[in-house]
């Protein structure tokens, strides 16, 4: 019995110098903002994966994760972590194109039709070859792009089932061209605003709709101030994780490996997490009383077509980018 007793403050000690350690003497401390809530799977991967290096890199390395936009919204991020005021930031890449024009690809409308050409076309040449036009602009991503999911239009008037249901309607959009371009093609209102004012602009009114992966929808509690869900799908959208360049070339090899390592395999658990949050959560929502609809996808490419949306962003991006992406999803757009 004393034995045991011994054996197990031994256990205690050692977990107790690790955090001390980790918290007061780390030799490298990052600050990773991001614009989910804790309990999106993109945080609760990212706190785990923060866990690991801390302990694999026996404290050297600690990695504090800043969620709900409290260091500032996604575009006051974006130029932190380009001035190195942040080490690590999880941005979406429609998002990130105010800065590197075409790394929005993966977000042209209706491009994806599943995970199944994501995670190749990702992981794969689209991928390699935006992760290529980041590091032109100076930033760092990790190899892995983290899920945030298919997009979904929710509002507070009443269902879109049709392209002309999309007319007029005042919805919030990330700041992004090519958000704000694709809701203008189908003759809404699009009023860009940041994740971090999104449920305020939804409560006071500002606007009447939104969109996003349902995953969101659940997490930041949307349900509470939206009523429709329509599955419209129109484009896939994840998170690179960002690195500032200076902050990452200071860290030794070793550290380098471990922080790659971990949040790469995050990544994956981080993608099944959403992917399974998306196809369960309905219920939920439906519980928390939103009314959710399927309306047809084809009539809305359908109209992108015919205001010329696909033809605009063809020679916006150019010849050589469209036809990485036309590969990676099979088809021509
Ligand atoms: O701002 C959004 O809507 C969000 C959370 O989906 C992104 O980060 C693009």
């Amino acid at each position: 019995r004393t034995l045991m007793l011994g054996a197990a403050a031994t256990g205690i000690a050692t977990t107790f110098s690790i955090r001390t350690r980790s918290a007061n003497a780390a030799e490298f401390t990052y600050k990773f903002a991001n614009n989910q809530t804790l309990t999106h799977p993109m945080n609760v991967r990212a706190q785990e994966a923060v866990e690991k290096i801390q302990e694999e890199s026996g404290g050297r390395m600690a990695i504090n994760i800043f969620p709900s936009s409290q260091l500032g919204a996604d575009t006051d991020m974006l130029s932190q972590i380009r001035s190195g005021g942040v080490e690590m930031f999880s941005l979406s890449p429609i998002i990130l194109s105010t800065l590197v024009p075409n790394s929005s690809l993966n977000g042209v409308g209706f491009a994806f039709n599943s995970y199944d050409e994501v995670w190749p076309a990702m992981d794969g040449e689209l991928g390699a070859y935006v992760r290529g036009q980041i590091e032109e602009k100076g930033l760092l991503t990790l190899e892995k792009i983290w899920d945030n999911g298919f997009r979904q239009i929710t509002s507070s008037k009443g269902p879109i089932a049709t392209p002309a249901d999309l007319e007029g309607f005042k919805i919030r959009v990330p700041v992004s061209p090519l958000w704000t371009s694709m809701f203008t093609a189908f003759g809404s209102a699009p009023a860009s605003i940041n994740f971090a004012e999104t449920y305020t602009a939804l409560q006071t009114g500002v606007v009447d709709g939104q969109e996003n992966p349902l995953a969101i929808i659940s997490t930041a509690k949307l349900f509470e101030v939206q009523q429709y869900v329509s599955m419209t799908n129109h484009m896939w959208d994840g998170f690179w994780i960002l690195l500032n360049r200076r902050a990452w070339q200071s860290l030794p090899e070793d550290l380098q490996d471990i922080v790659s390592k971990h949040f790469n395999a995050a990544a994956e658990l981080q993608r099944k997490d959403v992917m399974d949050l998306n196809a369960t959560v309905q219920s939920e929502l439906e519980s928390k009383g939103m009314t959710f609809n399927n309306p047809d996808s084809k009539a809305f490419q359908d109209k992108l077509r015919s205001a010329g949306f696909y033809a605009d962003w063809k020679s916006k991006y150019g010849e050589e980018a469209w036809a990485i992406l036309e590969k990676a999803v099979g088809k021509q757009l």
